[in-house]
């Protein structure tokens, strides 16, 4: 895609999983673009960043450790990359996950927090940071936030996780509309059921009761 040429794209929660694969096919569609990978599990970073040079030579790769819901590495990030690569077009907020299935009533605060301070504070706080620098180059960008079909139909035993993925919705809107007169566009993708690491994380591990959910 020629509109993607050249873009600096700073993908989330790249080390697995959907955002693992969005890097890969921003690179597939757009072979000279620029991608900043971000997670906290650096080696798997590392690991996507050869396996994509590899693929792609046209394509540079930063490895950025980063994790969303960690508000001191959060602030400021847009002046700690690396000079060229501060000007960031495309944002994509996919970083996210689920603790447990409990239900309300036994749900540890940890989790609660955990949820709350990913889905919701990181996605908000990051968006701040790399928005600012949108509008302060002229008010151009794409920001792509990771929704869920969870956060418009709530299920029993993900009451927090729906509603984090519900607050994603509902924030997405409001800043589009605050986003109307500009050019920074503001999109939502809510995938359905995808088999990533989503279940093991959710399961604490156990992949054997993480690949039932998809059997
Ligand atoms: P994975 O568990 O495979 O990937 C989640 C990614 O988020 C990992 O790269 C993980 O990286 C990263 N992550 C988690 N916590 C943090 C954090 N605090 N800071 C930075 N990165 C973090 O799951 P998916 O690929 O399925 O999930 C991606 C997004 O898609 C999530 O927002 C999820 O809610 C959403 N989604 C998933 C669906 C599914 O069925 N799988 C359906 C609908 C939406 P690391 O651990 O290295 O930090
Ligand atoms: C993930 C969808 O239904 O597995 O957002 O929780 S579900």
């Amino acid at each position: 895609s020629r509109r993607l040429s050249q873009k600096t794209i700073l993908i989330t929660g790249a080390s697995s999983g959907i955002g693992r694969s969005t890097a890969l096919e921003f690179a597939r569609t757009a072979p000279d673009c620029r991608l900043i990978v971000t997670a906290r599990r650096v080696a798997a970073l590392a690991e996507l960043k050869s396996c994509i040079e590899k693929e792609f030579p046209g394509v540079s790769v930063l490895v950025y450790k980063l994790d969303v819901s960690n508000q001191n590495e959060v602030s400021g990030i847009v002046e700690k990359l690396p000079p060229g690569w501060r000007e960031v077009d495309v944002l994509v907020n996919n970083a996210g996950l689920v603790k447990g299935v409990d239900q309300v009533g036994s749900i540890s605060p940890t989790d609660i927090a955990d949820m709350i301070n990913t889905n919701i504070v990181g996605l908000i706080s990051l968006t701040q940071e790399v928005l600012r620098s949108m509008l302060s180059r002229g008010g151009h960008g794409d920001i792509l936030n990771v929704g869920s079909i969870a956060g418009r139909d709530g299920y029993a035993g993900g009451s927090i996780y729906c509603a984090t993925k519900a607050a994603v919705r509902t924030f997405t809107e409001a800043l589009r509309k605050e986003m109307v007169s500009t050019r920074v566009r503001i999109m939502e993708i809510d995938p359905g059921q995808v088999e990533t690491e989503f279940s093991v994380v959710r399961f604490r591990g156990d992949k054997e009761k993480a690949d039932t959910v998809y059997a």
